[in-house]
């Protein structure tokens, strides 16, 4: 009974939404609701998952022609309802090449509506904040149980996010260990002090503590969630060329690299490896990674880390704009970083479009379809080896980049409808490649 009225509560919230933010500008779907029609003409689509090239196609049912088949039809109508309507499943659609994550937080796992359509869309989670150092680090606790090497963490943040992992079969990327922010500063300094006047914490002491740090985590969801997590970003954002630090280190802002030096990323890659399960793979992560001064720098330390066999992938972020990268440079680093024969993730996938008109949409509809196009194009000619992609959040709404309310870089608008991001994901024929 709760649900129906939730249910007809968000169809009304829906309606009156999609009058007053949207369908001004996208005529096509306003009209669609004006004259009553109840699903959109290629409503419950079968999409024709993509196979490896080399793999032998296996195309469904549906797909095969049949002398009285009608020609196919071209989608029109994008702005299709999540909740009312069966829609394709991104991570069965792409399941041959790399699993499809989603960043998200707890409130927003935790809405019925959007855990329905995560379970749907998704088989591989990354908490968005609930994972970090500053939600772990328990100070109260360090400060009366724990010693000047070991701090207390709590997982209260993340337990939820772990369990609905468990329940519904969703992998988890564990993000993250390692990150000079959401990391609070009293980790860093004597006594765990928090004062004006606290000292740096010594670097023998920053060791033993990001030892105990990173093997308290892995232990603890290693033993509470077996099999859930199946892969760490250890080093998160290490690289700012022009920041100061050795070899292109970031070091302003890093209290990691000032206590400990430029060699914490190795010995954070080396505690990981000690403490993660065998199955688990260890992620250097970072941002803008398509720049050239940054990509050099990255490649020049994930080798240094693999030939001490502690790394198995690098995570790019991919927090793009509409133009910027080209995708020319983008596929490059991912070219140059599919040479070291590490793994690679999309780990956090997002596009700044600051434009919500139906052009716009399209256009960003394209862009998704075409980066995916890349995606397979170089899985298919065995260039890089890229097994995951994530997008950095559920809706426009929910999504970091909105903080003036006029961002849309993600999937699904705020009353859970698909956009053409949403097709261009899925190959839709009715998204212009160019
Ligand atoms: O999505 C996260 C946002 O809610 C936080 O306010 C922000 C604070 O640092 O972190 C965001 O996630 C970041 C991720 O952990 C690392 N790469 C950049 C992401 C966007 O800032």
């Amino acid at each position: 009974m709760l649900l129906w009225t939730k249910k007809l509560a968000i169809r009304l919230l829906a309606t009156v939404m999609i009058c007053n933010f949207m369908v001004c500008t996208f005529t096509g779907c306003g009209d669609q609701k004006e004259s009553g029609e109840e699903k959109s003409p290629t409503g419950e689509v079968q999409k024709v998952q993509p196979t490896k090239e080399g793999e032998e196609d296996t195309p469904t049912p549906t797909s095969t022609p049949t002398p009285t088949e009608p020609e196919k039809e071209v989608r029109t109508d994008f702005y299709i309802s999540s909740i009312d309507e069966k829609i394709p499943s991104m991570y069965e659609y792409w399941k041959e090449y790399f699993s499809i994550g989603i960043a998200i937080t707890k409130g927003e796992l935790l809405n019925d509506f959007k855990g329905e359509l995560i379970v749907q869309q998704f088989n591989s989670m990354t908490c968005g904040n609930e994972m970090k150092p500053d939600a772990l680090l328990d100070r109260e606790a360090t400060k009366s149980k724990g010693t000047e090497t070991c701090p207390v963490l709590k997982f209260d943040s993340c337990d939820e996010m772990l369990s609905f992992c468990v329940d519904h079969n969703i992998k988890m990327r564990g993000h993250t260990l390692v990150w000079h922010s959401q990391t609070p500063d009293w980790f860093f300094m004597e006594g765990y002090s928090n004062k004006q006047d606290a000292v740096f914490a010594s670097r023998e002491v920053m060791l033993a503590r990001m030892e105990n740090y990173i093997r308290l985590v892995m232990e603890y969801v290693n033993t509470t969630y077996p099999g859930v997590v199946y892969a760490w970003d250890v080093v998160n954002e290490a690289i700012a060329p022009g920041d100061g630090g050795e070899n292109g280190m970031r070091m302003s802002d890093s209290l990691w690299y000032q206590t400990i030096g430029p060699d914490f990323v190795e010995k954070a890659f080396e505690y990981a490896r000690k403490y993660a399960a065998p199955e688990q793979k260890l992620f250097y992560n970072d941002f803008n990674t398509y720049e050239a001064a940054k990509r050099i720098a990255i490649l020049e330390l994930v080798n240094k880390i693999k030939d001490q066999g502690n790394i198995d992938g690098i995570g790019m972020q991919s927090h793009i704009g509409m133009s910027s990268p080209t995708l020319l440079d983008y596929e490059e680093t991912i070219r140059k970083f599919g040479e070291t024969g590490l793994e690679i993730h999309i780990t956090e996938l997002d596009i700044n479009l600051d434009s919500n008109s139906e052009e716009d949409f399209m256009k960003e509809g394209t862009r998704y379809k075409r980066l995916f196009f890349t995606f397979k194009n170089l899985v298919d000619t065995g260039v890089a080896n890229i097994t995951n992609i994530t997008v950095w959040g559920l809706t426009d709404e929910g999504s970091w980049l909105n903080k003036d309310g006029k961002r849309y870089p993600l999937l699904f608008n705020q009353v859970l409808e698909t956009k053409p991001a949403f097709w261009g994901i899925l190959m839709d024929e009715g998204i212009p490649l160019y």
